[in-house]
């Protein structure tokens, strides 16, 4: 009931990992390889290891979460060697996250990942909004353009971006013209909402150390605009270029939204961290019943089918 087919491969249901939540460690991503997700994504990864922000850096909210990791993570040899053996032991791919701090660093990697016998689906994070010193990449057209023509002249295996919210609707028009350049598989959006800013009022404090408490949110916060990314970019984009949605899915109904809007697949960050693994379970559950009330036994009969009024 819930099959999905993505980038040429069908999974058992649409819903995965967010990048950087349960995916950082070969323990972490074993136990999503094992839970009822139907794929599952690395932490973005940079070429050398990082250890990332002071903590506090992740803080749990009752609407969602705030968090300025920084990147900590393995390295991407660590990942990559992950992927290439357990590649071999199930039939879907895995999904590899890159996000490196200069587009040439980019390109190194997505040279070693070409050169690799990895045969699952790249995603390139072009929205990390936590390192200091270090802009949004998707917030600037041109050099967005820049690096999708550089890698596109090399690179051939699938290639997806996780982009950050936009707010309006003429940068929507701009970043779809220049993601309709590119043979791109997909896009993700939306990364966490950039910068927002959590107060305990007891404390009279922020609740995060790094960046004087600035940090990304996720979570029931972000659905509304979440969804108006997935939509935004479902209308303009060119129907080969799938969609990823990831923000403030927390039940099936949230799930069922993004698919109206026309995503394909389904990340969940925020709801992970505070369910664990279990969640995809509830969420397969709770998504079939929706459909079973209003009598679907396909994603495809509604998938993109928003109503305007
Ligand atoms: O701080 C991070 O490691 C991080 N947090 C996010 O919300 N999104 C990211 O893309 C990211 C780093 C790549």
């Amino acid at each position: 009931m819930l099959e999905t087919n993505f980038a040429n491969n069908l999974f058992k249901n649409p819903f995965m990992n967010a990048s950087g939540v349960h995916c950082m460690t070969v323990e972490e991503m074993d136990q999503l390889a094992k839970s009822e997700a139907g794929a599952f994504i690395t932490k973005s990864a940079t070429i050398a290891q990082r250890k990332g922000n002071p903590k506090p850096r992740y803080r749990s909210l009752d609407l969602g979460s705030i968090n300025s990791m920084g990147l900590p993570n393995e390295g991407i040899d660590y990942y990559l060697d992950y992927a290439l053996q357990k590649q071999e032991e199930q039939d879907v791919p895995i999904f590899f996250s890159i996000a490196g701090m200069s587009p040439d660093e980019n390109i190194q990697m997505l040279e070693k990942i070409e050169k690799s016998s990895f045969k699952g689906i790249t995603e390139l994070n072009l929205s990390c909004p936590n390192v200091p010193g270090k802009p949004q990449a998707a917030y600037d057209f041109e050099a967005t353009d820049a690096i999708l023509a550089r890698i596109f002249a090399f690179f051939k295996k699938p290639l997806g971006i996780k982009l950050p919210p936009y707010f309006d609707l003429a940068h929507f028009d701009a970043m779809a013209d220049v993601l309709n350049k590119y043979p791109l598989t997909y896009i993700n959006s939306i990364n966490s909402v950039g910068n927002g800013l959590f107060i305990d009022t007891d404390k009279e404090q922020v609740v995060i150390k790094p960046k004087n408490g600035f940090g990304g949110i996720g979570g029931e916060y972000v659905k509304p605009t979440a969804l108006a990314n997935v939509r935004a970019f479902y209308t303009r984009l060119n129907p080969s270029i799938q969609i990823i949605g990831t923000g403030g899915i927390t039940s099936g109904r949230d799930a069922f939204e993004h698919l109206l809007c026309g995503a394909s697949m389904l990340q969940v960050g925020t709801q992970l961290q505070k369910e664990g693994v279990p969640v995809f379970d509830r969420l397969s559950r709770e998504l079939k019943e929706i459909m079973t009330e209003k009598g679907y036994d396909h994603i495809e009969q509604f998938r993109g089918k928003l109503k305007e009024m």
